[in-house]
């Protein structure tokens, strides 16, 4: 045939990182599937599986067409046999009899239900439901031991379960605009997570925080949130020193900051009249959002904003191949050359993906 006749080939890259993977793609029919899969597979806290079923929904995202035939998929990477034959029985009978199964199954429900309580993590989410709890309803009514997250968990469940819009992420970034300019006016607040790729909603609002001047943020995250309790607009809030720091990530970052990067993660009492107008005086007046808070040094700002800016999996894929392909560790603080024994600096996203040798991915197109 005429070269203008052959099918393209497409020379699909193996590391999510390497791809573009825009927030709306062709094939959510087979990703939402395979997600259920990848997420059956955490709540068993079975990882590897977990990660392969992502890999997989990941490279269907970034196909530019929607699959049809299971031939179609032949030479792309990181499709293994049990993705694929997954696909293939959804592609010819409509559904996949695993993933309806396991979306219907008691099990699956009640984790996905408990596992959705701010404060509630798998392994304490499976213990309940091996105790016969399937609810949140149900940890109150047996009277659990909840701790301070899980509590607010529990008594904002409903309006934490119901997506954040934009227009509401917009309302919460002047708010924290406000806060950090009362406090330190030169500082710098970047929006990162789903909204900074371009999400419509979210389960919550990332952000950022740094001032030009190093070491002019610290200490800033317990003044900012002092400043939002004042104001009443904090329902619940737990700041930390960097935990993941102390994650097995490897070399993480210069010790000498070591306790400079804080996170706060709180709960937002949002006033619903700045948004709607027209609500009626006996509705409720307000709602709670869940809103993340990072204050990173201006040396790491460029780490921490990648870092932070997700997809998880192209967080994920972006470490492994600093580490397999590079030699190299990457964190949210700092890059970290293992042949050269040093750390390699940057001041923007675009030079960290030089470092690695990647192309520069927007952030819109991370959604991997
Ligand atoms: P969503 O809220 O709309 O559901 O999506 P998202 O914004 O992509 O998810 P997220 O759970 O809010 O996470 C945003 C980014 O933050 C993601 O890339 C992962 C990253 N992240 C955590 N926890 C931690 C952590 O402890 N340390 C670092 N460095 N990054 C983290 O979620
Ligand atoms: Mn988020
Ligand atoms: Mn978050």
């Amino acid at each position: 045939p005429k070269p203008s006749e052959v099918t393209p080939v497409i020379r699909m890259k193996s590391y999510a990182c390497q791809r573009r993977t825009p927030l709306k793609h062709h094939n959510s029919f087979l990703t939402e599937a395979l997600e259920i899969l990848a997420e059956n597979a955490e709540f068993s806290e079975n990882e590897g599986r977990s990660v392969a079923f992502r890999r997989s929904a990941s490279v269907l995202k970034a196909l530019p067409h929607a699959v049809r035939t299971i031939d179609e998929l032949k030479d792309l990477p990181c499709l293994g046999e049990h993705s694929l034959s997954v696909i293939k029985e959804i592609l010819e009978d409509g559904t996949s009899r695993e993933v309806e199964s396991t979306r219907q199954s008691e099990q699956f429900q009640a984790m996905k239900a408990l596992t959705g309580v701010f404060g509630v993590g798998v392994k304490t989410a499976d213990r309940w439901v091996r105790e016969g709890l399937r609810s949140p309803l149900d940890l109150v009514d047996t009277g659990q031991k909840l701790n301070h997250a899980q509590q607010a968990g529990v008594q904002y469940y409903k309006d934490l379960n119901t997506p954040v819009t934009r227009k509401e992420a917009m309302v919460i970034s002047v708010i924290v605009e406000k806060a950090v300019k009362a406090l330190l006016p030169e500082a710098i607040i970047t929006l990162t997570g789903g909204f900074r790729r371009g999400k419509e909603v979210g389960h919550d609002v990332d952000f950022l925080i740094t001032h030009p001047e190093e070491g002019a943020e610290e200490k800033l995250m317990p003044k900012i949130v002092n400043w939002l309790e004042d104001q009443g607009l904090l329902l619940y809030q737990k700041t930390t020193r960097n935990s993941y720091l102390e994650s097995k990530d490897g070399p993480a970052r210069p010790p000498s900051n070591m306790d400079r990067f804080e996170r706060c993660f709180s709960i937002f009492k949002l006033e619903q009249s700045k948004i709607d107008s027209n609500a009626h005086a006996e509705a409720s007046s307000w709602r709670a959002i869940r809103v993340d808070l990072v204050v990173s040094p201006y040396s790491q700002f460029a780490f921490a904003t990648l870092g932070w800016t997700g997809s998880k999996l192209f967080e994920r894929e972006l470490r492994r191949w600093a580490g397999q392909e590079k030699g190299m560790s990457l964190s949210s603080h700092a890059l970290y050359d293992s042949k050269k024994k040093c750390y390699l600096q940057a001041s923007s996203e675009e030079e960290i993906f030089t470092h690695l040798g990647l192309e520069y991915i927007p952030p819109s197109e991370r959604n991997a």
